[in-house]
């Protein structure tokens, strides 16, 4: 005879669960080396939580290193077709943080962090310059070729010389002779502002003036940058910036190596401005990488943050952080350009590295971050989970905009180059010593290049100025769903077991994919 269960009074709901325990597992369930081996983002899921707050209220703010703090957890990864100026403000306005890559010249990659540091949002800091020589035909070309139609005029033609005049497309549109000289043809009397002002400010000499134009000049009337009354409507405010909080200009990090070559590019990078470092090694554990970090410590005390790695074991961690790193990049053979674990045997699954690692730099407040194999806004909330601070992305900010590199087309689909730092063709771009793929991966003296990587291109992404709202937006969602207020308050709550996590069977994880339709359409975000 089959026993009937005694149905329970639903007040007594809660003390029902009480005693058959929450559903899922824990992390340390989760993460079980014995009995599952490692583990990879797409392997688990998270378990929903109570939500009793809307998702824009979900705060993001999280530590990148021991002495910075950013709003939003998004880093660009150091590598040639991801991170130059152009991302690493993008990334900075939107509260992220961008790595300059060192495949270049120390002077060069010093060039990029000063022209982040010199971001003024608002402001055109290189517009096209002209000299009272130059004639109208280059004005035209200049309209015909980027459409801007006043071109500011300065003695040497370049920007940092004097300004002498302005040419705009009132002063030359009836002109029958294109080729009169601009001194003949330009306005001399200009309204200007110095430098220094603030957006606000110069904007409201603009409405005043009733000019196109407004130049910025330094105190000896050198032309320093440009505000454009066209760019007045499209100006946007950014308050999650990531900047620095006396000087208040743009935060931005940069890759080097550990070579003694490194510490004269590190000395060029200071000076440019740079607030945060990263020793770029695909296996950051080694007596090179423990000698720099205190090397740069002795050299120059707490005036930079130092990022090591990367490290997948809390073995290497271990080192690193004694040596005094001030934040660990956790990540080898993750990433869908990268084939370390297959031609080296060397690597470890991603989810079970950001946990291992996270849970041992965490006791020390040694933050992680979570680099490589990050493809959706779910990888991301999982890193973040698992102990991670931020994540590091190179793929998923690859074919934007920003991003270097020109598009071009295949079959149709606008595409960018997308490759692995130690990838033959970036290993081989500048065969100077002094670059830093080769020094990545320890191959500069190997007669013999192994590569470790493939190089390919990724599809049109569109601007990171509506990409990274949208990780930003996402990652809100997620936290909500998972009943979590702010990032803050994610560790302390996995920690304590509430955050629950499952396993899911490969099954499950096509259950989770999308399928059962004919043809449909996968556009990621709708931004106003
Ligand atoms: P994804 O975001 O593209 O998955 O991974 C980016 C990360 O991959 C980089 O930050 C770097 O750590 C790593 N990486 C770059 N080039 C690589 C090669 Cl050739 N091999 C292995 N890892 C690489």
């Amino acid at each position: 005879m089959s026993q009937q269960q005694q149905l329970l009074n639903p007040s007594s709901a809660h003390d029902y669960l009480k005693e058959v325990g929450a559903d899922g597992v824990s992390i340390d369930e989760l993460i079980d080396l014995r009995n599952t081996g490692s583990l990879t983002y797409d392997d688990f899921l998270l378990l929903p939580g109570y939500i009793d707050f809307a998702a824009d209220e979900v705060s993001l703010q999280t530590k990148l290193t021991r002495n910075i703090t950013l709003n939003a957890p998004f880093v660009s990864s150091p590598m040639d077709t991801v991170t130059e100026a152009d991302m690493a403000i993008a990334m900075a306005l939107q509260g992220g943080i961008g790595i300059i890559h060192n495949n270049c010249t120390a002077e060069d990659q010093a060039a990029m962090v000063r022209k982040v540091k010199t971001f003024e949002n608002g402001f055109i800091q290189e517009p096209k310059v002209l000299s009272p020589t130059h004639t109208v035909r280059d004005v035209f070309e200049i309209k015909e070729k980027f459409g801007f139609g006043g071109v500011p005029i300065t003695d040497s033609g370049k920007l940092g010389g004097k300004l002498v005049g302005i040419v705009t497309m009132r002063d030359v549109q009836f002109l029958k002779d294109i080729d009169v000289p601009l001194k003949d043809v330009m306005t001399t009397d200009i309204v200007t502002a110095p430098s220094g002002i603030t957006l606000k400010e110069a904007n409201d000499i603009l409405s005043h003036s009733k000019k196109g134009k407004l130049p910025i000049v330094d105190q000896d009337g050198n032309l320093v940058s440009l505000l454009s009354r066209s760019d007045l409507l499209k100006n946007r405010d950014y308050p999650l910036a990531s900047k620095h909080p006396e000087t208040k200009q743009l935060l931005v990090g940069a890759a080097i190596g550990t070579r003694e070559y490194d510490k004269e590019r590190l000395a060029k990078l200071l000076e440019a401005g740079l607030d945060v470092v990263v020793l770029d090694s695909s296996q950051g554990n080694s007596k090179y990488q423990i000698s720099m970090i205190k090397w740069i410590r002795e050299t120059y005390g707490n005036r930079i943050d130092i990022i090591a790695g990367n490290v997948v074991t809390r073995d290497q961690a271990a080192n690193l952080i004694a040596a005094g790193a001030d934040a660990l990049r956790v990540g080898m053979a993750s990433s869908g350009i990268c084939s370390t674990s297959i031609v080296l045997a060397v690597g470890r699954a991603q989810a079970t590295s950001v946990r291992q690692v996270s849970q041992f730099a965490r006791r020390f407040g040694v933050p992680v971050i979570a680099d490589g194999g990050v493809s959706t806004v779910g990888h991301i909330s999982k890193a973040l989970a698992l102990g991670a601070s931020t994540v590091m992305m190179g793929s998923l900010l690859a074919g934007t905009t920003e991003a270097p590199g020109e598009y071009f087309f295949v079959d149709g689909k606008r595409l960018k180059k997308y490759r692995g730092m130690g990838s033959i063709e970036a290993m081989k771009k500048n065969d100077s010593k002094n670059s830093g793929s080769q020094a990545r991966y320890f191959s500069e003296s190997s007669t013999v290049k192994v590569a470790q990587g493939v190089s390919g291109a990724v599809v049109d992404k569109g601007p990171v100025t509506k990409f990274v709202p949208y990780l930003y937006a996402g990652l809100q969602h997620s936290l909500q769903d998972m009943g979590i207020r702010s990032l803050a308050d994610l560790w302390p709550n996995v920690i304590a077991g509430k955050v629950r996590f499952e396993r899911r069977s490969a099954a499950a994880q096509r259950e989770g994919g999308i399928y059962g339709l004919y043809q449909y359409e996968n556009r990621l975000y709708d931004s106003a």
